[in-house]
């Protein structure tokens, strides 16, 4: 009989092992431990034993019985874990908010350009100042020596609001003001919007940034002007970079010059962006303050002189990236602006 207790716990613990899934557990419980199971036939058999053997064969059987248990209850506790992990796993719903990207907005290239023209000015003791885009016709063309009948005046140039207001053509009229508010020396620059009645294509647009500067002191000279002018490029675009100057006109300074610099693409040895001239015109335009404008702004043209300088920032910031075409500065394209 112990030898068939023996026999019967080894088989049944390997089958435990074995067992795969909750139903075979309870097959193997059902078979050994049920009312009509092995072990407990044997132990329904042990009445017919002697008094000597009983207790003997008793106590193994306790064993084995408590061994199948233990096994039976182990592995089922074993295999319903991993179904309940599974299970679990399987319907885990997240709960938790998306994570929002947060999509961070960055600086557009035009006012990028503008405050690195800012900054550079200002390292060269320069002041910013900014004034109203709405002007007076006196601040925006008559203080600056414009004749009655220059062409910008036109309306086909120009947005006037009444004949006496008009939306600024230049921030010319920020430098008019400032010198009559604050009088000589000064030493400015003046960024901003400024409006001109141009259709738009590739490069023109009715509405464009530009900044201008302006140095009004006693002796001051052209050599003050190139040289400023020369230091702000090198400064801006390169070390490398080269200038040409060209006597031009301008009604508010004489004499005047345009200036160009050396191609951002081939450093002046011709390419197609360039048209093979190896320069990039007119990057700049400057000259000697007019006696007469310093005289309708208040000061005395005996005793103190200047020059200013003008660019157009949407023209820098297309040289400087390489931009094609002025309208994708404003389009507001997505596609192009996260290229900056
Ligand atoms: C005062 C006196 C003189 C400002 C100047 C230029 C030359 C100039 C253009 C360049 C390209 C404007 O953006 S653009 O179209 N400007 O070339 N501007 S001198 O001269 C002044 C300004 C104010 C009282």
């Amino acid at each position: 009989m112990i030898e068939n207790l023996e026999k019967l716990r080894k088989e049944v613990l390997e089958a435990v092992e074995s067992a795969k899934s909750l139903d075979e557990i309870e097959k193997i419980r059902v078979a050994n431990l049920g009312k009509k199971g092995t072990l407990t036939a044997i132990m329904k058999g042990m009445g017919k034993l002697s008094a000597e053997e009983r207790p003997k064969v008793g106590a193994v059987a306790n064993t084995v019985r408590e061994d199948i248990t233990n096994s039976i209850e182990q592995k089922f506790s074993k295999i319903k874990k991993a179904l309940d992990d599974k299970k679990l796993k399987a319907e885990k719903i997240d709960i938790s908010l998306e994570k929002h990207s947060i999509i961070y907005g960055h600086e557009h290239p035009l006012m990028k350009t503008m405050k690195e023209l800012e900054d550079l000015f200002v390292s060269m003791g320069f002041s910013v100042i900014t004034g109203p885009e709405i002007e007076s016709v006196e601040n925006n063309f008559d203080a600056l020596n414009s004749p009655e009948d220059h062409p910008s005046r036109d309306m086909s140039d120009t947005f006037y609001i009444d004949k006496t207001t008009l939306l600024r053509t230049h921030t010319s009229p920020v430098q008019v003001r400032a010198m009559k508010k604050y009088g000589a020396p000064i030493k400015m620059v003046s960024p901003g919007r400024t409006f001109r009645f141009d259709d738009v294509d590739d490069t023109h647009s009715p509405m464009f940034h530009q900044i201008e500067g302006l140095v009004v002191d006693e002796g001051i000279s052209m050599a003050d002007m190139i040289g400023t002018v020369n230091i702000f490029i090198k400064s801006f675009l390169g070390e490398h970079i080269e200038t040409r100057w060209r006597p031009h006109y301008f009604p508010f300074t004489e004499p005047s010059a345009e200036v160009d610099v050396t191609c951002h693409y081939c450093d002046g040895e011709g390419c197609k962006a360039c048209s093979m001239t190896g320069w990039s015109m007119e990057l700049l335009g400057c000259g000697m303050v007019h006696p007469k404008v310093l005289q309708n702004c208040g000061i005395d043209p005996e005793k103190y002189t200047g020059f200013a300088f003008g660019m157009g920032i949407d023209r820098i910031a297309m040289v400087k990236y390489g931009i094609s075409d002025l309208r994708l500065l404003f389009d507001n394209d997505n596609r192009f602006l996260n290229q900056f």
